[in-house]
């Protein structure tokens, strides 16, 4: 194994999409933001999105410090500020895939007022929001997702307010592409991800999160193990589901799935359909006429899908190639396996020469028994003597 930190580091398949000379980061063991973040840099690789043309945003918790190890053009922003950081941003440069990675705090609390603006707007960013029912980094308070009964260090009694089911607010404001997972559920988080990457419109995607050191310990509810093993058996799929049915119950079911996903103008479109009604077809925004932006999205989108393919090559080469390691493996072990399915066979003349032992023992034992009883009258005849 090797001890040279900054190689291994350097060697690491998240080296190029993840800060790796800023690791380790600072989440707590068990912590869902991790695992997260693996999967954000998973979609980013698989997407074929130029990361050059890719932004993140966070606000401020521990889940706003996600911005500070990716490996693009990030902001961390002030609290509950990063969605109309990230808005301005997508306006000042339509061409950038912007994406916002904040805790639910940051997003429904302080943030609420822009998350249902820009969903409204249906402006194109991608919101992920961690939700682990707490500020995390401010010592665990109670936030507008937290369960009813839930206790919280300024709920020491339980939770007495009712909170918000995610899904159902970005869906009665007008997301256009609302997914919700917890962080066990890794692949699917990859895959929504992936799909949000693309989604034209305001994609919201929640992950149910532990938050160790705060949520699960005061409300015992046992370590990070504990909680995925809990997603594991609680978590309902239900693609489409109506998002009236998202409500989350303290410790009941999770219903995960992806809900909402549909089309409808972006903010955008509505701008420019606006502007070409007052001004004609001349209308320009940066210098560039609809017809002219609407090619060069054309060309990138044709550029991103041919370095996804390549990407999906390389991991079904990589796939095949371990299964034919893996075949290998198993040919080269199998002659061992014969020799040890042959054993019993080669075992069976032991088997009868134990059997045969046995057999002759017992006859021993018997004859022995036998001139034991022979024996036995003429000893007693021989002590009758004797006396
Ligand atoms: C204007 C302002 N108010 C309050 C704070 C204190 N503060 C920092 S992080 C945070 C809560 C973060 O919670 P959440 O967004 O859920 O993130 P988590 O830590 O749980 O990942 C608060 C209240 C702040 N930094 N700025
Ligand atoms: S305090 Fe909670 S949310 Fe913050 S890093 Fe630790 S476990 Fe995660
Ligand atoms: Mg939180």
């Amino acid at each position: 194994m090797t001890t040279d930190i900054g190689k291994f580091k350097h060697d690491s398949p998240m080296s190029g999409v993840l800060r790796m000379e800023r690791m380790p980061h600072i989440w707590c063991p068990g912590c869902g933001i991790g695992s997260e973040v693996n999967a954000f840099a998973e979609a980013i690789k698989r997407s074929g999105i130029d990361h050059n043309k890719l932004v993140v945003v966070s606000g401020i918790g521990c889940t706003g410090r996600v911005a500070g190890y990716v490996d693009f053009d990030s902001i961390h922003t002030t609290h509950g500020r990063a969605i109309p950081v990230a808005t301005g941003i997508k306006l000042a440069n339509p061409e950038l895939t912007v994406v916002v990675f904040s805790g639910e705090g940051d997003l429904v609390g302080i943030g609420g007022n822009h998350l249902i603006h820009a969903a409204r707007r249906n402006m194109d960013i991608v919101v992920i929001c961690n939700n682990n029912f707490t500020y995390g980094m401010t010592g665990g308070q109670v936030t507008p997702t937290t369960p009813t009964s839930a206790i919280t260090s300024t709920t020491p009694y339980g939770n007495y307010e009712y909170p918000f089911s995610l899904p159902l607010l970005a869906d009665a404001a007008g997301a256009t592409y609302i997914a919700r997972w917890t962080s066990v559920n890794v692949r699917n988080i990859t895959q929504s991800m992936e799909e949000a990457l693309v989604h034209k419109g305001f994609s919201f995607i929640e992950i149910i999160s532990p938050c160790t050191t705060l949520y699960l310990r005061r409300n015992r509810l046992g370590d990070g193990v504990d909680m995925l093993q809990y997603y594991q058996e609680n978590t309902v799929l239900k693609h489409g589901c109506d998002t009236r049915e998202t409500a989350i119950d303290f410790q009941g079911k999770i219903v995960v799935g992806k809900f909402v996903d549909k089309a409808k103008p972006t903010y955008l479109e509505a701008v420019d359909k606006c502007a070409v009604r007052l001004v004609g077809d001349d209308y320009q925004l940066y210098g560039k006429t609809i017809p002219e932006r609407e090619a060069e999205e054309k060309a990138e989108k044709e550029r991103v899908a041919a370095r996804r393919a390549v990407v999906l090559a390389a991991e079904q080469a990589a796939s095949e190639k371990a299964a034919v390691k893996a075949v290998k493996k198993v040919a080269t072990k199998a002659p061992v396996k014969k020799v040890a399915a042959k054993k019993p066979a080669a075992k069976k003349p032991a088997v009868k020469a134990a059997a045969k032992k046995a057999s002759a023992t017992a006859v021993a034992r018997k004859s022995a028994v036998k001139v034991v009883a022979k024996k036995a009258p003429a000893t007693a005849a021989a002590k009758k003597t004797r006396k």
